[in-house]
């Protein structure tokens, strides 16, 4: 196959953008054969490119004879096309384009390691190993169309409420919430680590921003091979000051309907190719609030799982609660015990002012209340065992006025799982990383 060069061709319209409006107009388009039929005298191509697809349709003695000969296409060629619209209702978006020129920018072997074709869905495993190709897909149109959207509207949301857009560094000097599950990665000669979470930096930018946020990856190391679970996860963290976890509460489920609302409103076909139309719906909202106690008793009340008071809920434990209670609910008042230091006790200081948001099984969220006082902070730290003095740069920032704050972190790629109807995390994600996946 000889290619051509691009020349001074350029776009006039992405695909989606041809309508009835455009007949009889000279267009030219750019993007992947996603289909080819080959009817003898008729050829069709479902030409795909970011914003969906069309249909070029080649017919003998309409089209010149070396144009006819060059339209044999492989699936996922690269082309563009210059041609004129018509009217074709039975055609994706009610029209199609009869070609006067193609030009093949770059071909693909005659197998493909994966179905492009939509029929069948390839292994995931396969799919990820090709995923620059996989991500071509209709379906990861849908759930990418769903995940951006989804990152859209919780700036927006968040901007609209006056949040200051922060970004803190990835690479730490210390553990950020004293725990394990870190990466540890040389930086020069000294030893660094990837970082877990955005925790501290967002508590010292609260400090001076009032409300801030970043989505941004944080990673770690645990080597959990389930479908919840990732080794680099995307998260939007978010940070309150001159307030509490309720105040939290009431942000984050507002949040949560807002962009189910707009995720409704301009992904509904992606919804539909995912038959999530009728799952992925608004949440009543105030969300119902259970605290840990409630859902002990729920537990051992109907599913007769006994657990002892202060223990952290099993996987089984939440499977059973997530066949009780299939709706986005809030778990509040955790043991101190099973908290991070940052967190504030509650008035009985065996609990806590934290919460998780829960979709079902899946912990999509967890936050609450923080300590906003810096010898409160060190008695916390010595009382799990952290050394302060680890912590002196962060609670530095605790000397100078830091006012009562709250906040929390959200799973980007645990809640697309869900909004998605998807059975694996990986599925999330453009390139997943697990204990297992290093590549592409
Ligand atoms: P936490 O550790 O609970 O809280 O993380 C916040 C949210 O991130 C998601 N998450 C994960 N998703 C996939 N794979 C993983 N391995 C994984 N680990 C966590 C979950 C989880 O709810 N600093 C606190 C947040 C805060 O208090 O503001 C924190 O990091 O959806």
């Amino acid at each position: 196959m000889t290619l051509d060069e691009i020349g001074d061709w350029r776009k006039t319209h992405y695909t989606n953008e041809i309508t009835p409006k455009l007949v009889d107009q000279e267009v030219i388009l750019g993007g992947w054969v996603r289909n080819f039929r080959d009817l003898g005298g008729l050829r069709f191509i479902i030409l795909q490119d970011k914003m969906g697809e069309r249909q070029i349709t080649v017919k003998k003695g309409k089209v010149a004879d070396d144009l006819f000969e060059k339209s044999k296409m492989g699936s996922q060629y690269c082309i563009m096309v210059k041609g004129r619209v018509k009217p074709f209702k039975a055609a994706p978006g009610g029209v199609e384009i009869i070609p006067s020129e193609i030009r093949i920018l770059n071909g693909t072997p005659e197998k493909l390691p994966i179905d492009m074709s939509g029929e069948t869905v390839s292994e995931l495993d396969l799919r990820l190993n090709h995923r620059a190709l996989d991500l071509r897909s209709k379906r990861n149109e849908a759930i990418f169309g769903i995940r951006g959207e989804t990152i859209k509207a919780i700036r927006k949301f968040l901007f609209e409420r006056d949040f200051t857009e922060i970004t803190t560094p990835k690479i730490i000097g210390s553990a950020t919430e004293g725990g394990t599950e870190l990466f540890p990665i040389m930086y020069f000669d000294k030893e660094a680590f990837l970082t877990q979470s955005a925790q501290l930096y967002k508590e010292q930018l609260c400090g001076v921003y009032e409300k801030v946020f970043e989505i941004s990856p944080c990673f770690r190391a645990e080597k959990s091979r389930t479908k919840r679970h990732i080794c680099e996860i995307f998260v939007l963290d978010v940070e309150l000051a001159f307030g509490n976890m309720h105040d939290i509460l009431k942000l984050l489920e507002e949040l949560v309907y807002y962009v189910i609302e707009q995720i409704r409103e301009n992904q509904m076909p992606s919804l539909q190719f995912l038959n999530m139309e009728n799952k992925t719906v608004l949440p009543e909202i105030p969300l119902k609030r259970y605290k840990y106690d409630e859902i002990l008793e729920i537990l051992n009340s109907k599913f007769k799982i006994e657990m002892e008071w202060g223990e952290d809920i099993s996987t089984e434990a939440y499977r059973k609660l997530g066949e009780e209670l299939k709706y986005y609910y809030y778990i509040t008042h955790w043991p101190m015990s099973i908290k991070p230091f940052y967190i504030m006790p509650s008035k009985d200081p065996n609990y806590s002012e934290s919460f998780d948001l829960q979709m079902g099984m899946l912990e999509l969220t967890s936050g609450g209340t923080r300590v906003h006082n810096k010898q409160r902070l060190i008695d916390a730290l010595e009382s799990k065992g952290l050394n302060p003095k680890s912590f002196e740069y962060h609670l530095n920032a605790f000397d100078y006025g830091m006012p009562p704050h709250a906040g929390f972190g959200l799973g980007i790629a645990r809640w697309i799982t869900f909004l998605c109807g998807l059975d694996d995390i990986r599925e999330a994600v453009m390139y997943p990383r697990t204990p297992d996946r290093l590549t592409p």
